[in-house]
């Protein structure tokens, strides 16, 4: 009779679980996320851990943290989410990964860069960045904001979140023209129907050479974000899109053509665990594409704090977050750079420094002031003050960065030129 009962249960639970469709996936997170997520599901047990050595090659900020890889319910990732974003006051904090060998493989830390990646970080084409620089304007990115902010909302799996990567790569082949040397591509993820969007310059002659700025498209309100949600993210990542929309822009107008590629990409599905960035990432790794460095701009439009851009100082690297604050005092000298740390892997900059490429993240607050809005119906322009001279800032510092490190030849050319003289 037991056993009878046991097998009706078991059936009840199992047509339960294909009506739900419940996928298992492998996530990766800190101590207080994984205290968090057994607090929803205390059956949960972490399938691995590893403690991080104090001086590990990882980035400050990311010493004495113990990993935990575990597997959860997909269904329960937007509640952990939430968890992690009232209670650690941080959002996202857990990393999904397709695989178990892949999820091992990233606690074993950073990947390798790949040996080539080591480029000059030398200012010195002032000419071209003093032009550009007055062509960004805050009324473009104003625009922008206004135009993704009205969709109901960005998430992932909505036919809104599905439209708004549509509008960006129709937007982006505005920017493009006619330029053969300019792509506009959307790039498929496997498990859900948001593209991301990436506009390609392509480079001169040191084209294997690429440079990622990116930002991301979708929007959230957490736990139960549907189709009649209302997710403006107009900080969060309206403004990081808008950013970069601008940037691209004007490097687009003027002609620029940059000796290295440069890609700019709005990532799709940031908010459930870095996806879309990490899809990509984990495919350039694959193909061997030189990333010589990545920028992300995730939230440029809320001034929190006094200083106008905090560097972050974890899962990010020191040497090309030196470059940044050099080129912020060499071309925006009125402007003040503080520094943070999230304290777990925030959003997409993550994705890169994962596989082992040099990742940066200018932020608009410290995280003590960040942003109260986000992640709910509030994230609106007006929570922002109805202004984008704050985002500007970082298109700015944007542009600095594309032109200075897209500026740059093959080394063994430069030497060789040297060598003729
Ligand atoms: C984010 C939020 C707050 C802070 I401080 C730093 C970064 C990233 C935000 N876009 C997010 O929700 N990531 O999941
Ligand atoms: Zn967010």
């Amino acid at each position: 009779m037991l056993k009878l009962r046991q097998t009706i249960l078991l059936a009840m639970l199992s047509l339960a679980g294909t009506a739900q469709a419940a996928q298992p996936v492998w996530i990766s997170l800190g101590e207080q996320g994984y205290q968090l997520l057994r607090k929803l599901d205390a059956g949960i047990k972490s399938q691995e851990s590893r403690k991080l050595a104090p001086n590990s090659a990882l980035a400050k900020g990311e010493a004495d943290e113990t990993v935990h890889l575990v597997a959860v319910d997909e269904a329960l990732l937007p509640r952990l989410s939430d968890a992690i974003h009232e209670n650690l006051r941080h959002c996202g904090g857990f990393i999904v990964h397709p695989s178990l060998q892949e999820a091992r493989a990233s606690l074993r830390g950073p990947a390798a860069a790949l040996a080539t990646l080591a480029p000059s970080y030398a200012i010195d084409n002032q000419a071209t960045v003093n032009k550009l620089l007055p062509q960004l304007q805050d009324s473009n990115i104003l625009g922008t904001i206004q135009s993704l902010s009205g969709y109901q909302n960005r998430f992932y799996t909505t036919s809104h979140g599905v439209n708004a990567s549509n509008w960006i790569a129709s937007q982006w082949k505005q920017l493009a023209g006619s330029r053969s040397d300019v792509t506009v591509e959307q790039f498929s993820h496997a498990s859900w129907p948001q593209k991301s969007v990436i506009l390609t310059i392509k480079g001169t002659d040191n084209a294997a050479e690429t440079l990622v700025l990116g930002g991301h498209l979708d929007s959230t309100v957490g736990n139960g974000t549907g189709e009649n949600s209302r997710a403006p993210g107009a900080d969060d990542d309206a403004s990081g899109v808008a950013s970069l929309t601008e940037v691209a822009r004007v490097l687009l107008a003027s002609n620029y053509q940059p000796r290295r590629t440069i890609k700019f990409m709005a990532y799709a599905a940031e908010e459930v665990g870095l996806r879309g960035s990490s899809d990509i990432a984990k495919r350039f790794k694959q193909q061997q594409v030189k990333v010589v460095g990545a920028l992300q701009l995730d939230m440029t439009n809320y001034q929190g704090d006094a200083q106008d851009i905090f560097l972050f100082t974890d899962y990010t690297n020191a040497a090309q977050n030196t470059f940044l604050a050099n080129l912020a005092k060499a071309y925006l000298p009125n402007l003040k750079v503080g520094y943070s740390q999230c304290g777990y892997a925030c959003s997409d900059h993550a994705s890169w420094h994962a596989q082992g490429y040099p990742a940066s993240f200018p932020f608009e607050s410290s995280f003590d002031k960040s942003n109260p809005y986000i992640h709910s119906s509030s994230d609106t322009l007006a929570s922002s003050g109805n202004q984008a001279r704050h985002a500007l800032k970082f298109s700015q510092l944007a542009l600095a960065y594309a032109v200075e490190l897209g500026s740059d030849g093959p080394a063994a050319k430069a030497s060789k030129v040297a060598e003729l003289r």
